[in-house]
């Protein structure tokens, strides 16, 4: 349910339907200050031959995130001033960037990285795997933030891209949402903006784990913002200023 009320010497008030509290704090919900996130949505990380498939987990319980995804960012492409970003995870065909702690771990589970897969080399940018899946691939005009890391803030020029379009608003979607989308909304969360992360538009490679990780997200009265789902935020979309 969007709430939108007028109050008497204020602005409009836009709050979305979520939990623990309506999102966002302060009902300023404008295409201006507000950035749809779209997490790594990589074959690496959802679909056959990439990373989480040659690591043995079940890539229906990431790629559940693909279809509420696609029907969000065609709403919010129809949104005049909204901004789109996209992140993928990877390293340098060279390695350079990969601590060698990461390397082994992935190494310990039959999928290291830098090593050749059924879609190329894994994690590594350039590759097939690494890419963002044909389905959700960014329209021109969106910005695609390349990250060596599970957050999307470490060694990247996100937050300065933020700072400079007056972004204070983050709605958090992608896979997985106990690693990389978790990550991000923590440093978001520190760094001041206002996050909500959409249950339908994540996935985890363990059910468990993706449940524990919005759970999370709720406890202390929203300690790293707020839950809720694509249908809400698609409503509230609807509701601002339309592209003509
Ligand atoms: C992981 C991610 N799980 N995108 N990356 O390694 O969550």
């Amino acid at each position: 349910m969007i709430r939108l009320t007028r109050e008497r010497k204020g602005p409009t008030m836009a709050t979305i339907s979520s939990r623990p509290y309506a999102w966002p704090y302060n009902g300023d919900l404008r295409a201006e200050n507000t950035a749809l996130l779209v997490i790594d949505m990589q074959t690496d990380f959802c679909g056959k031959g990439g990373y989480v498939d040659c690591m043995g987990y079940d890539i229906a319980l990431t790629a559940r995130a693909i279809e509420p995804i696609k029907k969000l960012l065609q709403a919010a492409r129809q949104v005049q001033g909204l901004t789109i970003i996209h992140t993928r995870e990877g390293h340098r065909p060279d390695l350079s960037d990969l601590p060698a702690n990461k390397r082994w771990r992935s190494a310990q589970i039959g999928a290291e990285i830098g090593a050749p897969g059924p879609m190329g080399r894994i994690l590594v940018r350039g590759e097939k795997g690494w890419d963002i899946i044909p389905e959700l691939y960014p329209e021109p005009g969106e910005i695609i933030i390349d990250k060596p890391g599970k957050g999307s803030f470490c060694a990247t020029d996100l937050e300065m891209i933020l700072r400079q379009k007056g972004i204070e608003n983050l709605i958090l979607t992608g896979i997985t949402t106990d690693v990389c989308v978790h990550t991000t909304m923590r440093e978001a969360n520190d760094r001041g903006f206002e996050c909500v992360v959409l249950e339908d538009c994540t996935g985890a490679t363990d059910w468990g784990n993706h449940e524990a990780a919005l759970k999370m997200v709720t406890m202390q009265g929203g300690v790293f913002g707020a839950v809720s789902d694509s249908e809400q935020i698609i409503r509230a979309l609807a509701a601002l200023p339309q592209k003509p």
